[in-house]
């Protein structure tokens, strides 16, 4: 199963996505996702001017080699930009097999673990009334999970706040990302009211809550204390998660559970997160750490320790990611849950799926292979355009994270 072409098709369908396709001297085509948000192109080249060209004339088949081969062989190892690099062909070569063997992927994951993904989605507001609309209509369409996201008193804007609800995720187009502003002492006095209020309205809801890296380790202890009481499913991104060791202090303050991880895309980054079992949800993804290989080498150690899969699914990963991660969701020991926001009507006609969503569940469908394609032509109707993620001030104009 020799590779005769690696090509990689960037398009815009409403957002910015990059995707790797491979395909076998037996006319085979695998897809993978390299979609890296606001800093698109990176990866785009780094794949076209290096990895696609190493490609040719290789073996389909030696996902593992090929998977090696190209991390000890950068010599340049880890970061974003290699290692989305790296996810995008591993994920289109476990396609090619699993096309190859006429089974769902997740077949050759050992089989099914459950029956179905629970899957999360956001609820964006503005004021607490519009975020619980937005909850109460979450639930009539059955889902079991939703993040919640609050605009805070005196803040102009915040994140997971936006004026598109339906199919917000962060990246305007523009020459310059646009600022925006914070006050970790407004964030602290309003949000855990807020999210007592949800709490009080869905008492049996899991609720989830993403703080998004702006606060230090013993600011997140206090919150976390704080919520103990209204049973979180996960508080996300507590800290910034570079200092790894930065966690014991938040974990030795509160029992309020922690994931982190989606900025993160190896196990290395991973290590003492899981290791020392400071968290209890990993949330790198298929698109960001290394493809379906590494990534279930991350689940592993996970589960060793504990610690569960809540992988990132935001409207930035793809669907080919999303059809990805949902046959890893389905066979990993470890699950714990997935992100899910849909796609809009144009991504869903570029990238047409098998996999869906009933009653708070999501299934990879059984088509051969990840069950997802892109459509040329489609894309092409979608040409690239410049976007930036936000990025984030405080009230006196110092940079803080976003
Ligand atoms: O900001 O996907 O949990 N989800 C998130 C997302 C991320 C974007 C970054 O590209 O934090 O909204
Ligand atoms: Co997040």
């Amino acid at each position: 199963m020799k590779i005769v072409e690696a090509r990689v098709i960037v398009c815009s369908p409403g957002r910015n996505f990059v995707t790797l396709k491979i395909t076998t001297e037996d006319g085979l085509t695998g897809i993978g996702d390299a979609t890296m948000n606001g800093r698109e192109l990176a990866v785009a080249s780094y794949l076209s001017e290096y990895v696609c060209p190493l490609l040719l004339g290789r073996d389909a088949g030696r996902i593992e080699d090929m998977w090696q081969y190209l991390y000890k062989g950068a010599y340049w190892r880890g970061g974003p930009v290699g290692m989305t690099a790296i996810s995008a062909v591993d994920t289109a070569l476990w396609d090619i097999k699993a096309k190859a063997a006429g089974l769902p992927l997740y077949q050759l994951l050992g089989g099914r673990s459950r029956d179905g993904v629970l899957v999360y989605g956001h609820a964006n507001g503005n004021t607490v009334e519009e975020v619980l609309e937005w909850v109460h209509s979450y639930v009539e369409r059955g889902y079991k999970a939703v993040r919640v996201q609050f605009g805070i008193p005196g803040l102009s804007s915040t994140y997971g706040v936006g004026s598109d609800k339906l199919y917000y995720e962060p990246a305007d187009r523009g020459a310059f990302p646009v600022e925006n502003s914070w006050s970790t002492e407004l964030y602290l006095r309003s949000v855990p009211a807020a999210i007592g209020r949800v709490r009080d309205a869905f008492p049996d809801l899991h609720l989830l809550h993403d703080v998004h890296h702006r606060l230090t380790p013993i600011e997140a202890a206090k919150l976390g204390q704080r919520l103990e009481e209204l049973s979180l499913f996960w508080l996300e991104d507590p800290v910034p998660a570079e200092l790894q060791e930065g966690f014991r202090i938040i974990r030795s303050h509160t029992t309020t559970p922690i994931a982190v991880g989606e900025v993160l895309p190896t196990i290395w980054d991973l290590r003492t997160l899981i290791g020392e079992q400071l968290i209890d949800y990993v949330r790198t993804s298929v698109q960001r750490a290394g493809g379906i290989s590494h990534l279930r080498k991350i689940a592993s150690l996970a589960e060793l320790h504990h610690v569960r899969t809540g992988s990132h699914g935001a409207t930035d990963l793809s669907p080919v990611c999303m059809a990805a991660a949902l046959h890893f969701d389905l066979s990993v020991p470890n699950f714990g849950i997935q992100e899910y926001m849909p796609h809009t009507p144009e991504t869903d006609e570029v990238f047409p799926h098998s996999y869906r969503y009933s009653d708070g569940f999501m299934h990879p469908g059984e088509e051969p292979g990840l069950g997802v394609e892109i459509d040329e032509d489609a894309a092409g109707c979608f040409p690239y355009q410049r976007a930036y993620l936000p990025v984030n001030r405080l009230l006196d104009g110092t940079m803080h994270s976003w």
